[in-house]
């Protein structure tokens, strides 16, 4: 008689998601380059990665930010990844507070290959990022024609449009 032969596993899809990552704090990795760099191998499963970016703070911080894109592969679930993303962000020293205080770091799902999604807490694509040129100048080296599924525009035209409207940034 023949071996028999092993169930097949059925895994889930893997979908991709674009990462957006910040600091504008010291941590104990160190300057806020250091900790996205760390925080880069603390996510796993990146497929790609922007160069690190110093940026004007948007907001009321007054300290600059290194800002990164990466994208990952999983088959997590928005809000399951959400939730990985928080205990990353823990991990690294985060601590909750003021709206747009000073962070070690922040990890923001931009967006991802399953299209939209909202549930409570989470709406993917992230809500600002056809503002901010922090995020569209990184993603737009990575993926230049990826649409943005509400508006339909690709990447490169979204950041083309800060660009335009804010050219210091
Ligand atoms: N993140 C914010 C607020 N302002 N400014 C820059 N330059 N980079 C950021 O990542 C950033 C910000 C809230 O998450
Ligand atoms: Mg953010
Ligand atoms: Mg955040």
């Amino acid at each position: 008689m023949s071996p028999a032969t092993p169930l097949p596993t059925i895994a889930p899809a893997a979908t991709t998601y674009a990462i957006a990552l910040g600091s504008n704090r010291r941590g104990r990795h160190g300057a806020p380059a250091r900790e996205i760099a760390a925080a880069l191998e603390a996510l796993g499963d990146v497929v790609i990665r922007s160069p690190t970016v110093a940026s004007a703070p948007l907001g009321p911080s007054n300290r600059r930010y290194a800002n990164a894109v990466a994208l990952i592969e999983t088959a997590e679930d928005p809000a399951t990844l959400l939730v990985r993303l928080k205990s990353i962000e823990r991990a690294f020293g985060r601590r909750s507070g003021r709206r747009w205080g000073s962070r070690v770091l922040d990890l923001d799902i931009v967006l991802w290959s399953g299209g939209a999604w909202s549930s409570p807490g989470l709406t993917v694509p992230h809500a600002a990022f056809r503002e901010r040129g922090f995020v569209l100048a990184p993603l737009a080296g990575l993926v230049p024609t990826w649409r943005d599924p509400l508006t339909g525009r690709t990447i490169r035209q979204l950041a083309q449009s800060v660009d335009r409207k804010r050219p210091r940034d």
